[in-house]
């Protein structure tokens, strides 16, 4: 039974008479690796969430964020998860998608490349996304998107011929076959191993957004960066089923409603801080510029390629999908 705030206080300074921790009352401590920086609006906006779901529950249910991949990398956090040496974690969905192509839509270049598109392919593959994750024992709290997409180099690119073997940095599958496909040599690079990368010359391209862009302190090292928007990659947060059904039903609630807030804040939050981080970029010295015609034109035919090799992979559920988040534009 969810005990209530009075008897809760009295049960504390009696626990404390004895010189015993409040950590006796019930009191739940979870662990949440997250694997960008604490500063990044995404796990700014997860301490927000964190803190939520602390003040619902009077302090009951804590989370602690670990943010930087300090706890454990990106790619490692679900298994970290289903392993229970965590209780709730946070990464980019396409970072799966070897997994499960369905992990890799929100990375098909040029399918959804604004905010309401993206709002939209999450609408019509949410329900995807959680029948994948339930099946390893994982419930979907929250997906927030980073800003769109673009290339960072270190000279100005006229056409996809100036990629020609050059190294560039990959953050999931999708984005090393997208650089495949446009002559370059992928490197994967954890967003937390990025400034570094850029400082030691591992990589002379990259393929993010304005806002890694702006926490890598990309300017550094590279000069250029072309707006491409080619599309809008989600981080999701996920908790163990089984850590989840352990909580009492208020609890339970508290984090469900905590996370759905955080969801709609952090849309809001993504799209609004989009200009900003161009503008950073600018301020510290970039050229940030539309992609030429030509260049524009030969992504666009590997976005083709792209969607094309998701359908073959993803099936008759993918084209579902698909099929429906054309029929909603
Ligand atoms: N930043 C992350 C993923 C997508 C993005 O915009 C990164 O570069 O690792």
């Amino acid at each position: 039974m969810r005990s209530t705030k009075p008897l809760r206080s009295a049960l504390c300074a009696t626990v404390a008479a004895f010189g015993l921790s409040t950590a006796a009352l019930a009191e739940t401590t979870w662990d949440m690796p997250t694997p960008y920086p604490a500063t990044n609006f995404h796990t700014e906006n997860i301490q927000q969430f964190a803190n939520d779901v602390a003040s619902a529950t009077d302090g009951k249910l804590k989370i602690t964020v670990h943010p930087g991949g300090a706890l454990f990398k990106g790619p490692e956090i679900k298994r970290a998860v289903q392993a229970g040496q965590a209780q709730i974690g946070e990464l980019l969905i396409s970072s799966l998608a070897n997994e499960d192509a369905m992990y890799a839509l929100d990375t098909v270049p040029f399918l959804a490349t604004s905010y309401p598109e993206s709002a939209k392919l999450w609408k019509e593959s949410r329900s995807a996304v959680e029948a994948r994750l339930a099946k390893h024992g994982l419930k979907l709290l929250f997906a927030v998107p980073w800003p769109p997409q673009g290339i960072y180099s270190k000279s100005a690119v006229a056409s996809m011929g100036d990629f020609k073997n050059m190294k560039i940095r990959s953050y999931s599958p999708t984005v090393a076959r997208m650089i495949e496909l446009m002559g370059g040599q992928p490197v994967t690079v954890q967003a937390a191993d990025l400034t570094q990368a850029l400082a030691t010359g591992v990589v002379s391209a990259n393929i993010t957004s304005s806002s890694t862009g702006y926490d890598s302190k990309s300017w550094e090292q590279l000069s250029h960066y072309y707006d491409v928007q080619a599309w809008l990659p989600k981080n999701m947060v996920f908790v163990s089923q089984k850590v989840f059904d352990g909580l009492d039903a208020g609890t339970r609630e508290a984090l469900l409603k905590a996370a759905a807030t955080a969801e709609t804040r952090g849309w809001k939050i993504s799209e609004e801080k989009t200009t900003w981080y161009v503008d950073q970029l600018k301020q510290n010295g970039m050229q940030v510029l539309p992609p030429s015609d030509a260049l524009r034109a030969d992504l666009k035919k590997v976005g083709d390629t792209m969607t094309a090799e998701w359908l073959t992979r993803a099936g008759a559920d993918g084209k579902a999908v698909l099929d429906a988040y054309h029929a909603a534009q």
